[in-house]
């Protein structure tokens, strides 16, 4: 097999030009053109089969090992540095959070093809100088060619580990922070080398150099006459091959970002029930869920490890089995977003098992000065709450969903509950608690949310009936809920005209001091007309729900759930 095109007569002219007078003629010159654009093809072809051969082995490592590929991972690294208004005007853009997720992979993934493939031009540049000059090193390739491989590669790879190093500690298979980092980082550089050396081979393959070139043995060079080798230029048959190749590794990569696409999390995130179903325990594929994901962690129990580590005497890393053996809580806890509007149904409740956070902490021994817990997820999610709250008995290090392991999309195998606070501090998938002895900021924190994340008391109506008009006379079962983090609900009240009054409503069930009331009211309207009902509640602690509106940006929102009831004749 012919490992290099033959030299045509006038390229060998144009091969010895620095002897001659060949740069004169136009025709030549033109022809030296051309052959450096079809140089230039070769290359940008090249960068195209190696940038698809890198696709698809940052797919399988995503999918196999849970490593996050750059197109997941710097949406991921931006995402908590915008401003909260930017973040909503982006998502408005982008048609809501899925939306805007899905912008971010597509195009991350466009751009990593588009760079990939124009870096085939500058090595093909690169690779044909050297080539002129030092002709085909050992295999083929010019060291020229060779170094400016290793240089970018060393350039990409160490930028990456710098901008990329708070999101490395993710490990979408529940690796711990300290683990992950390294095989993030390994992950990274064997993505980037199979690029690098998909981009050598392929090029020195669809422009017919072999082992040896056969150019540079029939011309050696010598000091008084260096090659004036023409530029390489792909054979149509090698093109083709090579160009099939791309199309395969397009095709599996294709295949394979398909793949993870089914397990995006575009169905479900956001979801709520549509059907006001209340219980005082939800069950759980009713259960709200909530995540920045564009696809969450499918954690491997075997793989997942939490550590407890940071200002602490003795860090302490457990697998699920250590963690399991530990005595263990149960407790009806009700979680909610701090985008839940008031009257919105991003909330739910649920038994849950697991192990009192401050149980580990104190086996890890904190050092004096614990101020806070800096949290990790699977998915790279951080959070933070004071060491008191960690410390709080009702902070569930939780492996149990309403007697079942957690279904992936909440946390499985392992997360948390923190009775009291929003849902964002309930970090499932978690994988790593820091103590730290300095103020912190998580994934949704450094956008500027909160600082206070304590959940306000709230009540709404949860009545099917109000959607439709009712008849006078007749009986209304109004119902609902009221929730107050973890102060408990003691009374609920009811207005019919808009608040100026305020009736008792009945506890229908009381929940826990961490859970929400559910609570009914009879009421049979006796004159047509559209009413202005109002709910309220008061809290464990005896203060009553604040009437004042409040967004949900940046605390959650606040004030009085009001419908209108129909009420016809
Ligand atoms: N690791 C991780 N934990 C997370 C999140 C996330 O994106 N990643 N989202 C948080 C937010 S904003 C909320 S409201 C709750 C939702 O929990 P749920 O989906 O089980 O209802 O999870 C929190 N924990
Ligand atoms: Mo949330």
């Amino acid at each position: 097999m012919s490992t290099l095109l033959p030299v045509p007569p006038s390229d060998r002219s144009v091969m010895d030009r620095g002897n001659d007078s060949s740069l004169a003629d136009p025709a030549r010159t033109r022809g030296s053109i051309a052959r450096w654009l079809l140089t230039l093809g070769a290359g940008l072809l090249a960068g195209l089969v190696a940038v698809l051969l890198m696709t698809v082995v940052m797919a399988l490592l995503r999918w196999g090992l849970g490593i996050s590929p750059p197109p997941e991972s710097v949406p991921d690294r931006l995402a908590p540095t915008f401003n909260i208004p930017d973040f909503f005007r982006l998502i408005n853009q982008y048609g809501g959070y899925n939306g805007l997720k899905r912008f971010g992979v597509w195009t991350g993934i466009r751009a990593m093809i588009g760079a990939g493939t124009a870096l085939g031009i500058p090595y093909a540049v690169v690779t044909e100088l050297g080539r002129r000059r030092t002709g085909a090193g050992r295999l083929g390739v010019p060291r020229a060619g060779l170094l400016f491989v290793g240089i970018a590669l060393a350039l990409v790879w160490g930028g990456s580990l710098i901008f990329l190093w708070p999101v490395l500690t993710a490990n979408y298979r529940g690796l711990p922070p300290s683990t992950a980092r390294p095989v993030s980082a390994a992950g990274l550089l064997l993505s980037y080398a199979s690029f690098g050396a998909g981009l050598i081979v392929a090029y020195r393959f669809v422009t017919g150099h072999g082992g040896r070139s056969r150019v540079a043995e029939e011309t050696p060079a010598t000091a008084e006459a260096p090659h004036r080798l023409p530029p390489a230029i792909p054979t149509p048959r090698r093109a083709l091959l090579t160009g099939a190749v791309g199309a395969a590794l397009g095709f599996a990569s294709y295949r394979l970002i398909k793949r993870l696409e089914s397990e995006a999390v575009f169905p479900y995130d956001g979801t709520r029930p549509r059907q006001p179903q209340l219980t005082a325990i939800t069950p759980v594929d009713q259960f709200y869920v909530v995540t920045k994901n564009v696809v969450d962690p499918r954690v491997i129990k075997a793989f997942w490890r939490l550590e407890v580590m940071g200002h602490v005497d003795q860090s302490h890393t457990y697998d699920f089995d250590a963690l399991t053996a530990l005595p263990a809580t149960t407790q009806e806890t009700t979680l909610t977003c701090i985008s839940n509007q008031v009257g919105d149904t991003l909330l739910s409740t649920a038994v849950w098992k697991g192990v009192p956070m401050r149980t580990l902490l104190a086996a890890a021994g904190p050092k004096a000065g614990a101020l806070e817990v800096y949290l990790h997820g699977a998915d790279g999610y951080t959070d933070t709450f004071p060491f008191e709250t960690a410390m709080d008995p009702n902070t569930l290090v939780a492996y149990e969903m309403n007697g079942q392991a957690p279904p992936d999309r909440h946390g499985y195998p392992v997360r948390l509950i923190v009775p009291g606070f929003f849902g964002e501090k309930n970090v499932k998938w978690v994988t790593g608690i820091e103590v730290v002895d300095h103020p912190v900021q998580g994934f949704y924190e450094q956008q500027g949310w909160g600082p206070n994340f304590v959940v306000p008391t709230r009540s709404q109506f949860y009545t099917p009936a109000l959607n439709g008009p009712i008849k006078v006379g007749a009986d209304v079962a109004l119902r609902g809920l009221a929730f107050a983090g973890n102060r408990g609900v003691t009374k609920v009240e009811i207005s019919l005209d808009d608040g100026k009054s305020w009736q008792p409503a009945a506890i229908e069930s009381p929940g826990t001091k961490l859970s929400w009331a559910l609570w009914t009211y009879d009421w049979r309207p006796a004159q047509p007309g559209d009413y202005r009902l109002a709910v309220r509640a008061t809290d464990g602690t005896g203060t009553l729900q604040t009437p004042d509106n409040r967004g949900i940006v940046p605390q959650g929102a606040t004030g009085y759930h009001r419908v209108t009831a129909h009420v016809v004749a």
